[in-house]
């Protein structure tokens, strides 16, 4: 595509792309096929035949297509891009893609969920993954991240446990891709530490509106070394340039429905029309001798550091600009590992990343079917790799010569281990010392004030949506008791929190005052703080027989030089005609489109247009649905009659100084002949930026 860049690994996998065009069936040993239709049989109505080499190899190779999916973020997607710092790091880190501003590092990035399998659906409430391997000059580097800073368990040992509890149950395999069920809610209340990650996975951040809207933490605490050695604790971000947004839970539903591939398709389409996505770095840094000098652990991974503490400084950006060629080569074979540093980035002893540094490497040696896997073309590093490993399944190399051990003399010890001066990997040296215990750190004990923190920071409405969150996945649980125990422990949050959870789960309000005392806030995590942008929102336009024409254009050229996606829909698809006579294609119609598949909607004027869409039922689905679901509406002339007829008009507002209706400022933006029509488009994108109106089902 053109729009595609080419860099050092595209340029390296450019030679395992392979294309059939003008080419001749073969097998797989090259020799060419005359007939793929008809095995070879004894007699048109005979049995087939064992020599039929081509029908043996085409079924086995068939037959042999699966891989296991991944044991968690089964279901994902890849994208190419490149990232740059903005300036050296040197005082913090060697790494040396973290120093040149004018390198380009390729990079490639996997999104995923992480409990359903790998046809489950997008928009499932559930953490994202968000795992970027960075092709260094160094070798690979591997950033794998989720979008919520904190996780489940402060020891990996509980891992095989938290999973095992949020996947399907086994007696059934149901349900698919959910928390929402007994297993899941038992281990929660059987942990408490699990409670600050809960009101995350109930708010917002767990149905995004887009893999380009979200944000990436690396949640573990790792290390910067610089050049002297120094180690300075680190957290990585990624922070997204059109900032963070969310679905609303009914539509991530209906949308699971209607596009079980909604975030894929989003990131591919957004690729393709050229809206690259950007996420710029961020580092929290804390000096070594401030280790001790916060509330909480700085190595307990159910902790964020709040940014008004320890600030986010963005260092860098990373541009997502090419789509894969083919998913499974390149997505289902990639493989991701937070143990893949690179000198100048080290580990801290975090009990959680300690057991991650194990089972990544240990769970792709079965995925990928043997040690040769860095061999696989998406995981090769660009650096160059020489060393004495040797042979297993599926080996690419051809190694030459006799030598494949060290120290030799026989080759002059070459590849010979590198020193400092080269750049060869020193591990941090930490003192360390106690003795083997099996036990956690009574620095880990607090389990309840950064969710009351959280619970603290959000606004209104996500406070709502907390609540009606927990009402659907604790209302799921058919076990009393536990039901009645998630009320309890999060009294321990807060006790507004937890009376209102227990009041839609047929639960009893909690008995003891709740909450931790905590009153302070950390506004950052907040998405109503967060960056309001229409470029590259999709925008449904209604269309039929009897639109007006130039006030249909004019919206959409403006709304499409603001960087917006637009598509006509009707009820049928096919060409529709204006008032005046011009015709316009629907790409879409209400069979195969829904509301939920768009951030907004316009309703065109033309009196003949607005009869017509009045006759079908599915209009006013469409925009009774946009309207609750907090989206803008935006509607022109006659179009704006349509809207009495329609849920909105609960908003309508006498205006004494006009005789048009007028609605109230919950984005919703009407405009009649007489007014000015700039004013009115400019009205309706920056209602587009604003994402959700939320008053209008909290006001
Ligand atoms: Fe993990 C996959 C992120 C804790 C064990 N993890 C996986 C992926 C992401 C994360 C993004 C998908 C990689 C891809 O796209 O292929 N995981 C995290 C984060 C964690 C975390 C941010 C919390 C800090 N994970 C975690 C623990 C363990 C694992 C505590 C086990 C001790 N994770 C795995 C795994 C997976 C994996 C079983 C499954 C597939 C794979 O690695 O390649 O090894």
């Amino acid at each position: 595509m053109d729009n595609q860049s080419k860099n050092e690994k595209d340029s390296q996998l450019e030679d395992y792309r392979v294309e059939h065009k003008n080419t001749k069936l073969t097998t797989n040993q090259g020799v060419r096929v005359n007939d793929t239709d008809n095995s070879l049989k004894t007699g048109e109505r005979g049995p087939t035949l064992m020599e039929d080499f081509h029908f043996r190899e085409k079924m086995t190779h068939f037959d042999h297509e699966r891989i296991p999916e991944r044991v968690v973020h089964a279901r994902g997607f890849g994208v190419h891009g490149e990232f740059q710092v903005y300036k050296p790091l040197t005082k913090w880190t060697k790494a040396k893609f973290l120093q040149d501003p004018s390198v380009k590092t390729p990079v490639f990035v996997r999104f995923s969920t992480v409990v359903g399998s790998r046809g489950s659906a997008d928009t499932v409430r559930d953490v994202r993954g968000f795992a970027t391997k960075f092709y260094t000059e160094d070798g690979n580097y591997d950033l794998v991240a989720n979008n919520i800073p904190i996780f489940f368990i402060q020891d990996a040992i509980k891992f095989p446990d938290v999973v095992h509890a949020i996947k399907p149950e086994p007696d059934n395999e149901i349900p698919q891709a959910t928390a929402a069920h007994d297993t899941f809610w038992d281990f929660v209340v059987n942990h408490t530490e699990t409670a600050h990650m809960i009101m995350w996975l109930m708010s917002d951040r767990a149905i995004p509106r887009s893999f380009r809207m979200m944000e990436g933490f690396g949640v573990n605490t790792f290390r910067f070394i610089n050049e002297e050695g120094k180690g300075h604790f680190v957290k990585f971000h990624w922070k997204p340039k059109l900032g963070v947004h969310s679905l609303v839970w009914d539509e991530a539903q209906k949308i699971a429905g209607k596009d079980p591939d909604f975030h894929r398709r989003d990131i591919w389409d957004a690729i393709n029309n050229g809206d690259f996505p950007e996420f710029e770095l961020g580092v929290q840094v804390i000096e070594e001798e401030q280790e001790f000098n916060f509330d909480f652990d700085i190595l307990d991974p159910t902790k964020f550091w709040p940014e008004e503490q320890v600030p986010v400084q963005l260092v860098g950006k990373m541009t997502l600009n090419r789509n894969q060629n083919n998913f499974f080569a390149e997505t289902e074979q990639a493989a991701f590992h937070p143990g893949n540093v690179v000198p100048g980035i080290d580990f801290s002893n975090d009990p959680l990343l300690q057991g991650r540094l194990f089972s990544y490497q240990d769970t792709q040696l079965l995925r990928l079917g043997g040690p040769n896997f860095h061999e696989i073309p998406i995981n090769r590093p660009t650096a160059p790799v020489h060393n004495n490993q040797r042979d297993g399944f599926h080996q690419m190399s051809i190694d030459k010569g006799k030598v494949s051990y060290s120290a030799n003399s026989l080759r002059q010890n070459a590849p010979e281990p590198a020193t400092d001066a080269e750049n060869g990997y020193v591990h941090y040296q930490e003192k360390v010392e106690g003795y083997k215990i099996r036990q956690r750190s009574s620095s880990f004990n607090d389990h309840y004030r950064q969710a009351t923190l959280f619970w603290n920071s959000m606004s209104a409405a996500e406070k709502q949506h907390i609540i009606d969150a927990f009402h659907f996945e604790v209302g799921k649980v058919k076990d009393k008791q536990i039901r009645q125990r998630v009320v309890d422990m999060f009294n321990h949050v807060d006790g507004g929190l937890a009376a209102q959870i227990a009041q839609g789960v047929g639960a009893n309000p909690p008995s003891q005052p709740g909450g931790t005392g905590i009153t302070a806030s950390s506004p950052a995590v907040s998405q109503e703080n967060t960056i309001k942008e229409a470029r590259t929102r999709k925008v449904a336009m209604l269309l039929e027989g009897g639109f007006s024409f130039e006030p249909l254009m004019q919206a959409l050229t403006s709304l499409q030089g603001a960087g917006l996606q637009v598509e006509l829909i009707s009820h049928q698809l096919g060409m529709v005609t204006s008032e005046e006579g011009q015709q316009l294609e629907a790409m879409k119609s209400y069979t195969t489109a829904g509301s939920v598949m768009y951030d907004a909607l316009v309703i065109p004027g033309g009196q003949q247009c607005l009869n017509n869409l009045s006759m079908h039922k599915d209009t006013f689905t469409f925009l009774n649905d946009t309207f609750k679901h907090a989206k803008p509406i935006g509607a022109f002339d006659e179009g704006a009659d349509l809207l009495m007829s329609s849920d909105v008009q609960g908003t309508l507002i006498a205006d004494p100084e006009s005789t048009n209706q007028v609605f109230s400022d919950l984005g919703v933006v009407t405009v009649r002949k007489a007014d000015d029509f700039t004013a009115f488009t400019n009205e309706f994108i920056q209602a587009i930026g604003q994402h959700r109106h939320w008053m209008r089902q909290t006001g």
